[in-house]
């Protein structure tokens, strides 16, 4: 063979080595749950209630289809058949959450259920059994409806009952749980609540969001620092907060600007103070308030300032990074007045939010279908943070429920082959990726009518009979050949 040829020949494999569809060896996958969306057992033995049980039970106008989470899934009493399930998929990890007024009734850790705790070890020891590995976020959303009563998360003494909270979790089950998701979506918890009022606990207030943003920090970093001292020098495991990401892009060149202000926002707000070298907020966004808030007569930022000390204790509080990320919008400057609603509430700037034309809706209003979306979102991570290690704790698509769920397929398959470009083309350190969710289950105000599983649930069905959907048979395969490399699925 002459040396051209053989050139050519290297070059030809090069490229097909660079460009195959394997994720690399050790590579997680995974799929996610929430205890208020799947458990049921609402009142079972001593368990108190949550926000999402308060509010849901004294308004059923609250939810589209008047449902509620009372009996959910019923995964309180069907856990092994969703271990089952994760073994079918062939998950290496189970993303699921523990409710709070479940384990602790009384909120503070002067009383523990010994039913919640037996629920979750059972749980826990289940899946191990089965070779899974369970990741456990402490708190999706579920607040004990006693704490709200002293006002949830805009009291600055939430951070110290979180992570009283989060140490009778650690020591129950740190010595079989390896990776801890502190809260899940600062920013539905904080920015959505209390700029929509639409999600439990229904305080709408426009000073809310932010007040909220500073404490579920300090929270989170109290808990992570709780770990790290006291049960990492004999766990070893690791421990870091999930952030809701919607891609955020300039909708043209005089908006970048704006894209970036909007970026800083909508997700600075929650990872700049733990992420960054320097800690703190976002210097941009943090002088953007400032001056909006004197403007608006108050005497002090409505973002509230965070003391060096706090800065520090808040900083470098993560051991990974964890990504849920699902859709995306465009950005540009709004007129005088206009502010973009969808979930950050960015009501101080002018800024619009739009979609592109050429993306396809999901079954619910916020749903568009932008695969590269996840990839840059991956990049503007590693520009802003370095090198840290990003897992993806939550992507999924949303459909009326269809067994042979074409669409979701091309999703994953589509979603997923962005994940590998950002890993293989971009250097990315993506270790991890969790499909949301392994189950149809309680979609929050859109009741039981979104689907998102990759397994059906019957809801009319007392036995809340679970089957397998095609996306589920598509994700096993993938999961099988650490690939998209796959012999074609079978239909169902
Ligand atoms: C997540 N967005 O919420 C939650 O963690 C899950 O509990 C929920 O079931 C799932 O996604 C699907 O909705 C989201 O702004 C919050 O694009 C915000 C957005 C997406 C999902």
């Amino acid at each position: 063979m002459s040396i051209k040829r053989v050139l050519v020949f290297c070059l030809v494999l090069g490229v097909c080595w660079c460009g195959n569809l394997d994720f690399p060896p050790g590579f997680k996958f995974g799929a996610a749950t929430s205890a208020y969306q799947i458990e049921g057992a609402w009142n079972a033995s001593d368990k108190h209630l949550s926000v999402w049980d308060f509010d849901t039970q004294s308004d059923p106008k609250m939810v589209r289809d008047g449902n509620n989470g009372d009996t959910a899934c019923d995964s309180y009493n069907l856990y092994k058949r969703d271990v089952e399930m994760a073994k079918e998929l062939g998950l290496h990890f189970y993303r699921f959450s523990i409710s709070w007024p479940r384990l602790m009734p009384a909120s503070f850790p002067i009383r523990i259920s010994e039913d919640g705790k037996r629920y979750y070890n059972d749980l826990i020891d289940e899946l191990l059994k089965n070779n899974i590995e369970p990741i456990v976020t402490l708190y999706h959303w579920d607040l004990p409806q006693r704490l709200q009563n002293l006002g949830g998360w805009a009291n600055p003494l939430i951070a110290d009952w979180f992570a009283d909270y989060a140490r009778v979790a650690y020591s129950f089950y740190g010595d079989r749980v390896k990776t801890w998701i502190t809260i899940n979506e600062p920013i539905v918890i904080c920015d959505v609540v209390y700029n929509t009022g639409l999600l439990a606990p229904r305080v709408q207030h426009e000073d809310g969001a932010l007040i909220c943003n500073k404490n579920v920090l300090l929270a989170h970093a109290k808990a992570w620092r709780v770990y790290d001292e006291e049960f990492k020098p004999k766990y070893h495991g690791k421990v870091s907060m999930a952030n809701q990401m919607v891609w955020l892009e300039a909708a043209s060149k005089e908006d970048e600007d704006i894209a970036i202000l909007a970026r800083e926002h909508s997700y600075g707000r929650y990872t700049h103070p733990v992420f960054s070298r320097e800690g703190g907020w976002p210097a941009k966004l943090e002088r953007a308030y400032a001056d909006i808030s004197k403007k608006q007569g108050y005497l002090r930022s409505k973002l509230p300032a965070f003391t060096k000390k706090e800065i520090e204790y808040i900083r470098g509080t993560y051991d990974f990074l964890a990504l849920n990320h699902y859709t995306s919008r465009k950005v540009r400057k709004g007129s005088p007045g206009e502010s973009a609603t969808l979930f950050t509430g960015i009501y101080d700037f002018d800024i619009k939010f739009e979609v592109d034309e050429s993306w396809k809706n999901g079954s619910t209003s916020w749903f568009y279908v932008y695969p590269e979306g996840i990839r840059k979102q991956i990049n503007w991570l590693k520009q802003q943070y370095g090198d840290v290690e990003i897992f993806i704790t939550e992507n999924g698509y949303c459909d009326d429920g269809d067994m042979v769920d074409d669409n979701r397929v091309e999703y994953y398959k589509d979603y997923l082959k962005q994940v590998l470009l950002a890993i293989k083309e971009d250097k990315a350190k993506v270790i991890g990726y969790t499909a949301w969710s392994m189950m149809d289950n309680f979609e929050w105000i859109d009741g039981y009518q979104t689907k998102f599983g990759l397994y059906k649930v019957d809801f009319d069905d007392p036995e809340r009979t679970r089957t397998p959907r095609k996306s589920a048979k598509f994700y096993a395969d993938v999961i099988k050949h650490n690939s998209l490399d796959i012999p074609e699925s079978q239909e169902l």
